[in-house]
């Protein structure tokens, strides 16, 4: 049975390893992951049990100077999710210091744990040294891989110390905040990332305009899937296409499989691509893909 409960806030620049550690703790995928900085948008709660302790782990975007209004609500959501909770994990990578994020980190008095990311790349474990001395001024470093999972157990039982009785905030059974369709427009945006370069992908949304099950006429259960992939212009547009719709197809097939994998059943997948300018810079085409602050 739960009897305490710790909600903490995962922080950090763009592509440290946030969403990596997320899924580690929930063991599953539930936050979307890829090489490119910028892959989180929005605030996506994780759960893992462990004991008699419910932890939930808060996946950020990375922390940025914002060039959109996009960029403006994902600094916002980080700036809001370090707010009411029990700790928050500073996440820097391996290599690579960070200035500001401190003191995004240590507004008001919640505790803060470091954690030091990618420790798998490391030639050697004493070039950790010079980051642990610079940021002597935290109690708590915790050098972690979220990719191999070293460390991660023990990261847990540090912030532990930090859990409040109580009941579950979440049931037996529920790993994340999110909803199916959202999930499903998320991992069809991580092929967009993963097949597309440069500026493209960031500025795309996905949408979910269809998601219906069915049985098929052999009697096995379908999800009918149809999703609009909106872009900032139309190069853009021809370049997800591709030649012969080649890249659009190659994204379809990636994030069909993927979305079988998630639900578990068969899937049909139709998608659209659809330009709408500049929408980044928005702000009703923002509140249109979701891309609100939560009351
Ligand atoms: N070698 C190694 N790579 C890692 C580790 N953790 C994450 N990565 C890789 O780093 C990249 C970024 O990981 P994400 O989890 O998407 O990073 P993030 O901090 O959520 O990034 P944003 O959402 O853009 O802020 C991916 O290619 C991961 O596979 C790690 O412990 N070791
Ligand atoms: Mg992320």
């Amino acid at each position: 049975m739960i009897t305490k409960t710790l909600v903490a806030a995962i922080i950090g620049r763009p592509n440290v390893g946030k969403s990596t550690l997320t899924n580690a703790v929930a063991g599953e995928k539930i936050a979307i992951v890829t090489p490119k900085p910028q892959t989180t948008r929005h605030r996506i709660r994780a759960v893992a049990n462990r004991g008699e302790t419910q932890f939930v782990f808060v996946d950020t975007p990375g922390y940025h100077t914002p060039k959109t209004k996009l960029g403006e609500y994902m600094v916002k959501t980080v700036r809001e999710s370090v707010q009411g909770v029990d700790v928050v994990v500073m996440m820097i990578e391996n290599g690579r210091e960070d200035d500001e994020l401190p003191n995004i980190a240590k507004r008001g008095k919640t505790p803060v744990v470091l954690v030091i990311n990618k420790i798998d790349t490391l030639e050697r474990v004493d070039s950790l040294l010079p980051i642990i001395a610079k940021y002597s001024e935290f109690e708590h470093i915790i050098p972690i891989s979220a990719k191999t999972g070293e460390g991660v157990e023990e990261l847990l039982s540090v912030l532990a110390q930090f859990a409040q009785d109580g009941g579950a905030l979440f049931p037996d059974g529920m790993t994340s905040d999110q909803d199916d369709l959202v999930v499903v427009g998320e991992l069809v945006r991580e092929k967009l990332l993963m097949c597309l370069n440069q500026e493209i992908p960031h500025g795309t949304a996905v949408e979910v305009t269809k998601f219906s099950e069915r049985d098929t006429t052999a009697g096995e259960p379908v999800i009918d899937v149809d999703v609009t992939i909106y872009c900032e212009r139309d190069t853009h547009k021809r370049i997800i296409i591709g030649k012969k719709g080649e890249m659009i197809k190659r994204i379809g097939e990636l994030s069909r499989k993927d979305i079988e994998r998630f639900m578990g059943t068969k899937v049909f997948l139709q998608t659209w691509v659809k330009v709408k300018e500049g929408w980044r810079d928005h702000s009703t085409a923002l509140r249109d893909f979701g891309y609100v602050s939560e009351p």
